[in-house]
């Protein structure tokens, strides 16, 4: 552990790479997955558990809680890290990209975002500036500049006028953010799904003084062979000194690839939402719990998973919980997925320390493939 925000490269295998970013809360072992705790709570989960499946940081988001419970209020309580109860990294979202998908009447203009609160109708206004400073209330660890996301397909000129308006607001977010030992701003590459845009974008923000770097703008809409082209393109022009991390992704398959291609850092609702859906994550693939053929199964998910929550119930009592709508079915989910997505991060950081990423990859891949739960 240091005072400073520190990214170490340990190992490179082909394209994958093996990091720590250290920082006064800790050390976060990349490549890393990072549980969304959106509203201060990994949902369905307690801070311990999460802290036990190996998560080193968790992601939460400016949107929803300016909204509720409001920055001031957790900054008077101590911060965000007490207030969930969560002493370990925070990386916290800017804002922008939860407000195009869940605020009400949004007008974007050079200075920020307006809109109306989702839940409320309330109306409230995020600029870089705001945003950087809720992030700094909240005591976030790892804060995200302020930017605009366009979903795709989109024109060139649209992405091009999203990318260079996130540039203006990157300039903005690094100032604002100024000078936090033992934090970092990352800034966030656009550009949409136009190499030359993306390419421009990835330059910029490398030579400005950010912690880290994100790639944003994929997985709104695109195939994912388009999601890997844009990252293998920017990925030359990222600073290989600074943590590069994929926003809002994705499926098992996304960050298997992504790995291989440069990602450090993912996040994503995936693992935690489909828990709540009836949908497990297992080495043999998606198993949903409420299809009636689980009725009668007494096997559990896996019974060589880490999980205690995929070893010792039958999918026959999931099936159950989940068909009732028990709150022990959300639970039991969220753990095994939460774990899998782990144990995903965990295989890939020993394969990479022993140069046979490539061999993992296909591995569980194959495993997917065959199926035969
Ligand atoms: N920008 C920000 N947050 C994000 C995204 C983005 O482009 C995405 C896109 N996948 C997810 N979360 N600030």
């Amino acid at each position: 552990m240091t005072e400073d925000f520190q990214f170490t490269l340990r190992a490179r295998d082909g394209g994958a790479r093996l990091g720590e970013i250290s920082t006064p809360r800790g050390i976060i072992r990349t490549p890393a997955f990072m549980p969304v705790g959106t509203a201060a709570t990994v949902k369905a989960m307690y801070p311990g558990q999460v802290r036990e499946l190996g998560a080193d940081v968790v992601l939460g988001n400016v949107y929803h809680l300016m909204l509720r419970p409001g920055a001031e209020r957790v900054a008077q309580l101590g911060g965000l890290h007490r207030f969930m109860n969560w002493p370990h990294n925070i990386l916290t979202d800017s804002g922008g990209f939860q407000v195009m998908s869940l605020a009400k009447l949004r007008k974007l203009d050079e200075n920020g975002v307006t809109f109306q609160s989702h839940i409320d109708g309330s109306r409230h206004q995020l600029t870089p500036e705001r945003s950087m400073e809720i992030q700094r209330l909240l005591g976030s660890d790892i804060q995200m500049q302020f930017d605009e996301c366009v979903k795709l397909p989109c024109s060139h000129e649209e992405a091009e006028r999203a990318m260079r308006l996130s540039l203006r607001w990157a300039e903005r977010s690094r100032k604002a953010f100024g000078e936090q030992p033992g934090r970092a701003c990352f800034g966030i590459v656009q550009g949409g799904a136009e190499r030359d845009l993306r390419i421009e974008s990835a330059k910029t923000l490398s030579d400005m003084d950010f912690g880290g770097l994100a790639v944003g703008g994929l997985a709104v809409g695109e195939p994912q062979d388009v999601m890997l082209a844009m990252i293998e393109t920017v990925m030359p022009h990222l600073s290989e000194h600074k943590p590069h991390y994929l926003m809002g992704v994705g499926t098992p398959d996304d960050l298997l690839e992504s790995v291989a291609r440069g990602i450090d850092m993912f996040d994503c609702v995936m693992p935690t939402r489909a828990g709540r859906h009836g949908l497990a994550y297992t080495r043999w693939g998606k198993i949903n719990l409420k299809n009636a053929k689980n009725a009668d199964d007494p096997r559990p998910l896996d019974p060589m998973s880490t999980c205690p929550a995929a070893r010792d119930y039958s999918r026959a009592y999931l099936h159950h919980l989940m068909r009732c709508q028990e709150i022990l079915g959300m639970m039991l989910l969220t753990w095994v997925n939460l774990a899998y997505y782990q144990d995903l991060m965990v295989y890939a950081r020993e394969a990479i320390a022993q140069g046979r990423y490539d061999d993992y990859r296909a591995e569980v891949k194959e495993n997917w493939a065959r199926g035969g739960e």
